[in-house]
């Protein structure tokens, strides 16, 4: 084999050399690599191929340069752990100068809900109901046929079913339905409070109808409401319906009644608002005629009181001890009017271009 200690150390301090000025020439992360590829690869690196190579030569002769070989190795790796370190403090350094964080910047807000508009008119005729004094009573969305419509005087087949066609749910042995008006939680209210009345309540919320225009939506929220007492009087509905719609639109705009019919009510009576629009001259909204129905109303039906006191085995309210009087006003009826929106159905289609316009 002609390698002698000498000439070993010739080759050694040869690849020193080399490897040394490969290293402080190296700029980059895939520079340092390639440095390692060449002088310690497993496969092709020069160092990693004399150490293989040692195998060969006479015992006295591998001992030394064994060592100077490994000497080397690891003098080739302090050198690139040192230059990787080097690498990495040069780009932090960089960043930590280069990159530059603005404190000045204002925040980012975060969006922020706001209520939906028809809850805002919701709730703002429940404040007003409640400063005269009115209790709230939700009630349940879903029901049966008999707090819907039995107790209020529409046994099964009566035509008036028919415009309060609602939503069916199979339940149990019988058939559950999604309430078509609050007029129902106002049946529970009186069932479920037995006391001798007198009762002050408003029964806001969701109610279902098989409907669905630019008027009507299958879901739509109603306000409710229900007094009963010794003496009450439709001269105290007129009252009450006065006061709450000069309270909820301003004093400036007349009220006026008319009769109709309901089959929970008798006399019923639908209230009309002097046109907010036009200021009651005649417009597209009220269809020239100046007014604008908002509200239905009427003394309770007898029978109401009496489907009641049946179900209660006993007359707590006895038709002939107490009257009372209800009504029912469309929550988006109102928002639409206030707004000027002519599609109820901009209310329920979650576009945010719509809701956005309602601020507070
Ligand atoms: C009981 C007895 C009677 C509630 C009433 C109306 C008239 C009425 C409509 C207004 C617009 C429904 O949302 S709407 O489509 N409501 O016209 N509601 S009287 O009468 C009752 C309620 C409960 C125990």
């Amino acid at each position: 084999m002609g390698e002698t200690v000498e000439s070993i150390s010739k080759e050694v301090e040869r690849l020193r050399r080399e490897a040394t000025d490969a290293l402080s020439a190296a700029g980059a992360a895939p520079e340092l690599q390639a440095v390692q590829d060449r002088f310690l690869g497993r496969r092709s690196g020069a160092v990693s191929g004399l150490l293989k190579s040692l195998g060969r030569l006479d015992p006295a002769v591998r001992r030394q340069a064994g060592q100077q070989l490994n000497l080397l190795k690891e003098e080739i790796e302090r050198g690139l752990g040192e230059a990787r370190e080097r690498m990495e403090a040069r780009a932090l350094e960089a960043r930590l100068t280069g990159e530059r964080v603005d404190l000045t910047l204002p925040g980012r807000r975060p969006a922020r809900g706001r209520r939906h508009p028809v809850t805002k008119v919701r709730e703002e005729l429940e404040d007003i109901f409640l400063a005269m004094g009115y209790e709230v009573y939700e009630g349940r969305e879903v029901e049966d046929d008999y707090h819907c419509f039995e107790a209020l005087n529409m046994p099964p087949d009566h035509p008036a079913r028919d415009m309060q066609d609602t939503f069916y749910l199979e339940r149990g042995e019988g058939l559950a339905l999604l309430r078509s008006h609050t007029s129902s939680s106002q049946i529970r209210y009186m069932l479920d409070n037995p006391h001798p009345p007198l009762v002050r309540i408003i029964c806001p919320g969701k109610v279902f109808r098989r409907d669905d225009d630019i008027t009507h939506s299958p879901m739509f929220q109603q306000v409710e409401g229900l007094v009963v007492g010794p003496g009450i009087t439709l001269g105290d509905l007129k009252g009450t319906i006065e006061a709450f719609l000069h309270t909820l639109f301003g004093p400036q705009y007349p009220v006026r009644f008319r009769p109709s019919f309901f089959p929970y009510t008798e006399p019923s009576v639908e209230a009309d608002l002097g046109c907010i629009v036009c200021d009651g001259k005649g417009c597209r909204v009220c269809k020239g005629t100046g007014w604008v129905e908002i509200l239905g109303s009427g003394m309770v039906h007898p029978a109401v009181f009496e489907a009641v006191n049946g179900r209660l085995g006993r007359p707590v309210y006895d038709p002939e001890e107490v009257t009372g009087f209800a009504f029912g006003v469309g929550i988006e009826r109102v928002a639409m009017m206030r707004h000027g929106v002519d599609d109820i159905r901009l209310f329920y289609g979650s576009d945010l271009r719509f809701l956005e316009q309602f601020r507070g």
